[in-house]
């Protein structure tokens, strides 16, 4: 059997580009305003993104690497997967440690990257395909907080037909999950603490329609970043290098070119505030004078104070009671938790 690539698109570019201008104007137009972090990640964003995974004082990426690689194999002891699905993917070499540890167990045949960037998806998909002989991609364009109902394999949902909707080049239709038995368990892995990106109620929704398609045997592996000293927290997203605030200044760039806006980037300044309350982390741009900004394509004019700060991320901080207990509002159980040996970063396994 030759292995191929097929993509799903839940997401073309002209909504891609409707939703981003929404979002723009809504964050925009809002008091304090706010911008969501999804649209960080454009070329240059996932760049800069790339570097604040090696920089010093950013230590998520590689706690949660040092947990993967002590426990990938008792990962897929537990969930011997045949279809490891990753949402929001890019980052190849946690997904080689899983795929690794799967096509140990022998049952995996399926690789599914699931991201809003198709040109990602594909470079992904390319590379798992030619290292993995024998296991198929089958790539999903989607916005996780929207499409996760039409992951490959979803039980099928009683009230909409949408599964068979989605425009599939490559081989076509073959692979709604039914009538490949339920031996075929999925594997979702949500890694990064990508989900630390959502507002509580965003995070409760996401969780909930996960779970809803969630079958016997399918499990979750989340990784989130834990609660710690308020000073390292904030030096990971302040970086002395001054990458972070290389790529929070990006998202102005992203409107720039997309909805012809007119920012200056040097009108704003890198901030990253710990809020206690809320237990995240706080990214926002702080205009360094009174200035007003031209967005074209939304027909436009923002006027900024001097020192008015725009929110642009949250980035939640959990404990691992707070984590199985957003998972059980959900109707998720906890399997088993893991951290790296200084307690930085969880990754949770969670069943339905
Ligand atoms: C996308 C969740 C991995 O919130 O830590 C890094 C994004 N923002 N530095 C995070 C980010 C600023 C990052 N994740």
């Amino acid at each position: 059997q030759t292995p191929q690539i097929t993509v799903d698109r839940h997401l073309t570019a002209a909504e891609r580009h409707a939703s981003l201008a929404a979002d723009m104007r809504a964050g925009l137009t809002s008091h304090p305003r706010e911008l969501p972090p999804k649209w960080f990640y454009d070329a240059t964003g996932s760049l800069l993104f790339d570097r604040i995974t090696r920089l010093p004082e950013y230590y998520p990426t590689r706690r949660e690497h040092a947990v993967l690689t002590a426990h990938a194999a008792e990962i897929a002891a537990v969930c011997p997967a045949g279809t490891l699905i990753e949402l929001g993917s890019g980052t190849s070499e946690k997904t080689r440690l899983l795929l690794d540890a799967l096509r140990a167990t022998g049952v995996l045949r399926r690789f599914v990257p699931f991201d809003v960037d198709e040109e990602t998806l594909l470079q992904a998909g390319q590379d798992i395909l030619r290292a993995y002989p024998g296991i198929s991609v089958h790539a999903v364009v989607g916005d996780f907080e929207r499409h996760l109902g039409l992951l490959p394999g979803a039980r099928p949902a009683a009230d909409t037909g949408a599964a068979a909707g989605a425009g599939a080049a490559g081989a076509a239709g073959a692979d709604g999950g039914h009538g490949e038995g339920r031996g075929d368990r999925r594997l979702v892995a949500f890694l990064g603490g990508t989900i630390g990106n959502l507002r509580p109620a965003a995070r409760g929704a996401f969780l909930r329609a996960l779970s809803d398609q969630f079958a016997d045997g399918d499990a979750l592996l989340l990784g989130a970043d834990l609660v710690k000293d308020p000073r390292r927290l904030v030096a990971a997203y302040d970086d002395s290098a001054g990458v972070t605030a290389a790529f929070n200044r990006n998202v102005l760039s992203v409107i720039n070119r997309e909805l012809g806006a007119d920012f200056d980037l040097r009108g704003f300044a890198h901030v990253a505030a710990w809020d206690a309350e809320n237990s995240w982390i706080e990214m926002r741009l702080r205009s360094v004078r009174e200035q007003e900004v031209g967005v074209r394509a939304l027909d436009l004019v923002a006027r900024f104070d001097a020192d008015e700060q725009m929110r642009t991320e949250i980035s939640a901080k959990f404990t691992l009671d707070s984590i199985a207990a957003e998972l059980a509002a959900a109707g998720l159980s906890v399997s088993h938790q893991w951290t790296d040996p200084d307690g930085d970063f969880a990754l949770t396994l969670a069943v339905p």
